[in-house]
């Protein structure tokens, strides 16, 4: 599991996968923000720190692009059913949940 920050951080373990078939199921949590920064800026108060918000970004695509199977899922019920057939897979596969955003802790 990885947030839709951490991903870039770590996107060659894709292109390894792909590489190499290992059957990891990558899940991306995606709440389009930074937000382990956020709370982080938040206890040094040293408030509005740009370049925390992730919109618009296709992170399924980006799997695609390495050669990745991928999905987008809404609920928990998507998400479990998702996550079982991944694993009954033989290749890597990436799912990514939308996450609604909690209020600011
Ligand atoms: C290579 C690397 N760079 C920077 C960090 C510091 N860091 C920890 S969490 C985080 C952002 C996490 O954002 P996201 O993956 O979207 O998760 P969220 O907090 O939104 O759930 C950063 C930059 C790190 N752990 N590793
Ligand atoms: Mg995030």
């Amino acid at each position: 599991m990885l947030g839709d920050g951490s991903v870039h951080y770590t996107v060659s373990g894709l292109w390894t996968a792909a590489q190499h078939n290992i059957p990891v199921v990558f899940v991306v949590t995606r709440n389009s923000e930074y937000a382990a920064l956020k709370a982080l800026s938040r206890r040094m108060d040293t408030p509005d720190v740009p370049g925390l918000e992730l919109p618009a970004m296709d992170i399924p695509a980006i799997a695609t692009a390495y050669g990745i199977e991928s999905e987008r899922v809404e609920s928990l019920t998507e998400l479990t059913s998702a996550v079982k057939h991944a694993l009954g897979s033989d290749q890597p596969r990436l799912i990514e949940v939308t996450l609604r955003r909690l209020a600011d802790r």
